[in-house]
């Protein structure tokens, strides 16, 4: 059933930063320096682009008409990661740092556009970081940027496919030596920069919060941590039961000049967290019950489910109105309102998208599971909220 559905649930977490790339200078913002890590040159005049006088993105008070030098909009953006402790082990990243989600660019206030230049999307990231030689970089994210379900070169390409293309200064015309498809391999390398002076773990360690299956943390404490390391208000998400486990973690930056050759500055979130006053930091590759609607209960409590709270699912199709995922056409059934994709045996339902590119069934984009089903773990999904477990069907071209 769900299985039917691709599933890169945006779920998936890093910790000491690796020498792949350095030569990165910190200043007030933190320069991520041009020629020794991007295989590319913005059409900025450094001077003119990153001095005091000019605005932080998000933060101009007049129309800035040169967005190749100017995040805009989208000037806002998120170096997002996973903490996937439920996932399986091959495909959860290391034991002691949390992974790569992606760079995410958003309007100031948490709304985002998202697949902006069709024309941009690639299927062929492996092949890309080769012909530029990034053998190294591609290692690393096999290592540090995982998709939970172990299928990392799609994964990548949705990051590429949902946010790269709606980053303004790097749009191709931005680019001094457009080629190759460097905006790809820029993307990725500035992600990784910025990931790498993110070291989550090693900022929670250093305040004694750590992975354990026997102690919750205060969420105040957690957050405090990663505080004190940026200056700045990241937003936390948790899930599984009580949603009291760390599972995701936002850093926020603002911008002066091009992604290439800029200055990203810590910024305040502009997205709230969603976890309780006391939280699990948990171990990764340490199973946690999951209770489904058709197994027994376990009765090892205090321990929680393993179970994720929200799931994007992309589907691969369409014709018209009709979806169709990797496994054959989805329909609903009338009957007891779940959605299965098969090439047998499912009648195909009338679909539409969301202008955010969220699947519709009968005007509601909501659908819920009990269990998060995620590589390895099937669920049905349902029409409606009424299942503890939100799912976000996303459409996705082909
Ligand atoms: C900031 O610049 C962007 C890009 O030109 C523009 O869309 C936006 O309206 C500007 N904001 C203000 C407050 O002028
Ligand atoms: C990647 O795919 C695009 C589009 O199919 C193609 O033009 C390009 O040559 C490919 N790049 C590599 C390195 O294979
Ligand atoms: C609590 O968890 C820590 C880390 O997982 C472990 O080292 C320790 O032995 C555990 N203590 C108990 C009492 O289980
Ligand atoms: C992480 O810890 C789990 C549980 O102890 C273990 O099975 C797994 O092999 C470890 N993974 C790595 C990469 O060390
Ligand atoms: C869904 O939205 C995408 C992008 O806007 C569009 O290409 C596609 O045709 C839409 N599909 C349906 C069924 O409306
Ligand atoms: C719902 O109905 C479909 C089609 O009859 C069936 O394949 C599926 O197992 C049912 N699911 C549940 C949860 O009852
Ligand atoms: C669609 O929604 C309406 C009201 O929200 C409901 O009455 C109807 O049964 C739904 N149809 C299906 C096929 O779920
Ligand atoms: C959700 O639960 C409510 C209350 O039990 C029920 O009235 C409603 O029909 C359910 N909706 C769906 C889509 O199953
Ligand atoms: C091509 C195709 O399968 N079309 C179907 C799309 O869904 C509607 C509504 O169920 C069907 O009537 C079509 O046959």
């Amino acid at each position: 059933m769900l299985s039917a559905l691709f599933f890169t649930a945006c779920l998936s977490s890093f910790t000491h930063a690796s020498s792949v790339l350095n030569g990165r200078i910190e200043i007030d913002g933190i320069l991520l320096d041009p020629t020794l890590l991007i295989p590319g040159r913005s059409k900025c005049n450094i001077l003119n682009d990153i001095n005091p006088f000019v605005p932080l993105s998000c933060h101009n008070t007049t129309v800035q008409s040169n967005t190749c030098c100017f995040n805009a909009p989208g000037g806002h953006f998120l170096q997002t990661q996973f903490w996937d402790y439920n996932s399986p082990v091959d495909f959860a990243g290391p034991n002691n740092s949390w992974t790569i989600h992606g760079l995410w660019p958003d309007h100031c206030d948490g709304t985002f556009d998202q697949f902006c230049a069709p024309g941009r999307e690639v299927s062929n990231i492996t092949q890309i970081l080769q012909q530029h030689g990034e053998n190294e970089i591609l290692d690393y994210m096999h290592t540090f940027w995982k998709d939970n379900t172990g299928n990392d070169e799609s994964f990548w390409e949705h990051e590429f496919n949902k946010h790269g293309t709606c980053i303004s200064t790097l749009e191709p015309q931005c680019i001094q030596n457009f080629e190759d498809r460097n905006d790809v391999v820029i993307f990725i390398k500035r992600t990784i920069s910025l990931f790498q002076i993110l070291p989550t773990h090693k900022f929670l360690k250093a305040k004694g919060i750590v992975p354990s299956t026997n102690t919750t943390y205060k969420f105040s404490d957690v957050l405090s941590a990663l505080t004190s390391a940026t200056g700045k208000n990241p937003t936390v998400q948790c899930n599984g039961r009580n949603k009291q486990f760390l599972n995701e973690l936002w850093y926020h930056f603002e911008t002066k000049g091009s992604v290439i050759d800029g200055i990203f500055t810590h910024a305040d979130a502009d997205s709230d967290s969603n976890c309780p006053d006391d939280v699990y930091y948990w171990p990764k590759g340490v199973p946690t019950p999951t209770p489904t609607p058709t197994s027994a209960p376990t009765s090892s409590s205090p321990t929680p489910t393993s179970t994720e709270d929200k799931g994007t699912i992309q589907v691969f199709t369409s014709t018209g109105s009709n979806f169709t995922s990797s496994k054959g056409p989805c329909g609903v059934d009338s009957i007891n309102g779940t959605l299965n994709c098969a090439a047998t045996g499912v009648t195909p339902s009338d679909f539409t998208n969301s202008t955010s590119g969220l699947l519709v069934f009968n005007a509601s984009s909501l659908f819920s599971a009990d269990v998060l089903p995620t590589g390895t773990i099937q669920s049905p999904v349902f029409i409606g909220s009424n299942h503890s477990q939100v799912i976000t069907l996303v459409y996705t071209r082909t």
